[in-house]
């Protein structure tokens, strides 16, 4: 079954030397034969699947443009449907007067992602993998666009498809052997069950683990540099960037507002923020500033603290300290050039990840690279490993692991076996709309209202 033609550019705004206009749906050869007129004379409709002519795009007032077009046939196709993409030039005027033609012949506006919605309600791909295809467009480095790839080519969705099959099997058996009482089946112990459970649930905790470094691949993360003034914040900052982005002076109190810019390094993208140095500070202006450094070190995913390896440590140090406890923190010990005051071990006890560099001399970079990827885990990240691509993904994967945890607590606890069909159902339901398998009509919208026109 095929939907209506649906009509999109499918390349992006803007002049290009082509710009692609594809028909997807019933009758898509009947719309695209109404503005086109191959040199050939041959029909689109007669022509094979992955086949290409040359001719021109018509409408009432005449020629548009010269093009080619492509015929993909049902269901070998980006969608499964038969689709018509025409190669116009790649201008907005000529497109959009081809595409206008294309809706006045019978083709409405695809919606944002609609394309793709096909093709996933027509099981060309499951939703992790139409997933994928937004974060493949959208990557902002390699490591996110192999990801994306492995994603898109069912790295999660084999992984899932595992996980199901561990659960299904232990419902199915459990099903055989309370329905049919009386056949031959033998008996289900739970020894036998518990081993099951624990590896589904152990595959899903490696999902949820990886979780956040495939994030950070993907989306970069946000670290704050913090520390009391003059201790060197602008000039690491500064040094990061290779340019003089924050101002860097011996006046301390000297950065005040939060001063914001990204950098690759140690293989992400480090959203840096520099901040006013914390103080207790008459100057209005000063308050504020260091008010929103406080404030940036809740959000920040990873905090450099700054301690100045030249002086002792004192009470605005140690203030810190205590203001850091429990979060992800890479302490360092800055100005390395000069003798060194800093009692490194008291920072050493607060810290477990601490470093020495000079940001004026720009030494000690390297253990700032390894610290930032331990501290992001970044070192073991395999961007061909099944990842959990976004938030609504991950919601799943937990939900599936609090309904096996039920399982594993329930026999535990010692009732048999026949309790667990209810939390098996939900666990395998929670990875079936993951997959989209089970997935509800308004999550499938949502996912892919997030698309762009024309995918
Ligand atoms: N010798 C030396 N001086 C540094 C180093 N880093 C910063 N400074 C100096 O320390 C002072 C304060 O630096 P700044 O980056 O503005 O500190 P902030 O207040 O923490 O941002 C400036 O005079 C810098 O030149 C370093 O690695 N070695
Ligand atoms: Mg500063």
């Amino acid at each position: 079954m095929q939907y209506e033609p649906i009509a999109a550019i499918a390349t992006p705004q803007g002049t290009g030397g082509i710009g692609v206009i594809r028909i997807s749906g019933e009758g898509a050869f009947a719309v695209a034969q109404t503005v086109f007129r191959a040199e050939s004379g041959k029909l689109l409709a007669e022509m094979s699947g992955y086949t290409a002519s040359y001719g021109k795009v018509l409408d009432a007032g005449g020629v548009i443009d010269e093009a080619i077009a492509l015929v993909f046939k049902t269901p070998k196709s980006y969608t499964g449907e038969d689709v018509v993409e025409f190669s116009c030039h790649g201008g907005e005027t000529v497109l959009r007067r081809v595409l206008a033609a294309v809706f006045q012949a019978g083709a409405r506006m695809a919606d944002p992602g609609e394309f793709t919605k096909r093709a996933f309600l027509h099981g060309r791909m499951d939703l992790t993998e139409a997933e994928a295809v937004m974060q493949l467009i959208g990557a902002q480095n390699e490591d996110a666009a192999r990801a994306a790839l492995a994603q898109h080519e069912g790295a999660l969705f084999y992984r899932v498809q595992e996980i199901k099959g561990i659960l299904y099997q232990i419902s199915a058996e459990l099903a055989a052997y309370f329905d049919y009482p009386d056949d031959d089946i033998p008996a289900l112990t739970p020894e036998a069950v518990v081993p099951r459970l624990e590896e589904a649930q152990d595959r899903l905790t490696a999902l949820c683990d990886r979780y956040e470094s495939g994030k950070v691949i993907r989306d970069g993360v946000a670290v704050a540099i913090v520390g009391k003034p003059n201790v060197g914040k602008s000039t690491l900052m500064n040094l990061m960037l290779g340019e003089e982005r924050s101002i860097v002076t011996p006046v301390a109190g000297t950065t005040r507002d939060i001063v914001e810019e990204s950098v690759w390094f140690a293989g992400a993208t480090l959203r840096l923020f520099d901040t006013a140095g914390l103080r207790e500070t008459e100057d209005v202006v000063e308050q504020i500033g260091v008010a929103r450094a406080k404030e940036k070190l809740n959000h920040a995913a990873l905090i450099f603290a700054l301690f100045d390896g030249s002086r002792p440590l004192d009470a605005e140090d140690e203030a810190l300290f205590s203001m850091l406890r429990g979060k992800r923190v890479l302490a360092i010990l800055t100005k390395a050039d000069l003798p060194q005051r800093c009692d490194g071990n008291r920072v050493r006890a607060a810290f477990s990840s601490v470093l020495s560099l000079s940001a004026a001399h720009g030494t000690g970079l390297d253990q700032l690279e390894s610290g930032v990827r331990a501290a992001l885990q970044l070192d073991n990240f395999d961007p061909r490993a099944a990842m959990l691509a976004n938030a609504r993904q991950l919601d799943c994967v937990v939900r599936a692991k609090a309904a096996i945890a039920e399982c594993q607590k329930a026999l535990s606890a010692g009732f048999t076996l026949d309790v667990l069909s209810v939390e098996l159902q939900a666990a395998s339901g929670a990875l079936a709309e993951l997959t989209g398998e089970q997935a509800s009509e308004a999550v499938i919208e949502k996912v892919f209202a997030q698309f762009c026109v024309g995918k």
